[in-house]
């Protein structure tokens, strides 16, 4: 192919030898993405080790690290999904699980619209740890945040301690609060739950609203500066 073709083609199609067809491909090209139309924030958190890094990347990424490195207080993700004929922009914040992390990873609660609680179905300690997770929600996180409760690491089944019923009654105890079972490494269920969470947390907003009027509901980007205690009463009772 001529060489000097393939430069035309690169600049754009301006010249007034480009085909009518290229210039309409390249103005194609240049037309924005549609903004969209809600931006929402979601919160995993959990014990470390549990997978909740590997949540997120196969959310975002649909990659798998089996080696990954330990998270060191928050990292984040984008996703954009469609649901319900809306163009969605997920910020996906990742916490550490350990407690010396809490006083950073506390701050951004408050502006997630979705919690991701995750344990491990093969560790019996993170499972016994969701109650003080539940406080750290309580205290932190807003009334109307969406909960969602899973259960990784579903590819283990033989290393299995934690019965799906067990954690069903757990969840039965918690108002609003949902639960799922994945695999992040097999890719099981994992989109479905997160779209789950994502679809509770847009029926209960009004979708009805024009896009110039919501640009002031939607939630900030920004994390949300932590939140006394006193002002955040306890909204639900677990275990
Ligand atoms: N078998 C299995 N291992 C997983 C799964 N998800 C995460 N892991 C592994 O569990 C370890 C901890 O995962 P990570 O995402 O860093 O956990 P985090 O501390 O909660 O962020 C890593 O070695 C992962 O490869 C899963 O679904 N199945
Ligand atoms: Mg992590």
């Amino acid at each position: 192919m001529d060489s000097r073709y393939e430069i035309q083609r690169r600049a754009g199609g301006g010249s007034a030898n480009a085909s009518p067809a290229l210039g309409a491909q390249s103005r194609r090209r240049k037309m924005p993405p549609r903004p969209a139309d809600y931006k929402l924030q979601i919160i995993i958190i959990g014990s470390r080790g549990v997978g909740k890094t590997s949540l997120m990347e196969r959310f975002t990424d649909d990659t798998f690290c089996e080696a990954c490195k330990s998270t060191v207080g928050v990292d984040f993700k984008i996703k954009t999904v469609e649901l319900r004929g809306k163009k969605i922009r997920l910020q996906i914040w990742d916490t550490a699980g350990q407690e010396r992390f809490n006083s950073i990873t506390s701050a951004y609660y408050r502006g997630a619209k979705g919690i991701v609680l995750v344990y491990d179905i093969t560790k019996q300690e993170t499972f016994d740890d969701l109650p003080k997770w539940m406080r750290m929600i309580d205290k932190y996180a807003s009334e109307e945040a969406e909960l969602l409760l899973v259960g990784n690491k579903l590819d283990c089944e033989t290393d299995r301690i934690i019965t799906k019923q067990t954690a069903e009654r757990f969840t039965s105890r918690i108002s609003g609060m949902r639960f799922c079972e994945a695999s992040a490494k097999d890719n099981f269920n994992v989109e479905e739950c997160f779209l789950k969470l994502v679809d509770d947390i847009l029926a209960k907003m009004p979708l009805e609203i024009p896009n110039r009027k919501l640009s002031n509901s939607i939630l900030s980007l920004q994390p949300e500066p932590e939140v006394p205690p006193e002002l955040n009463p306890p909204r639900m009772h677990c275990c």
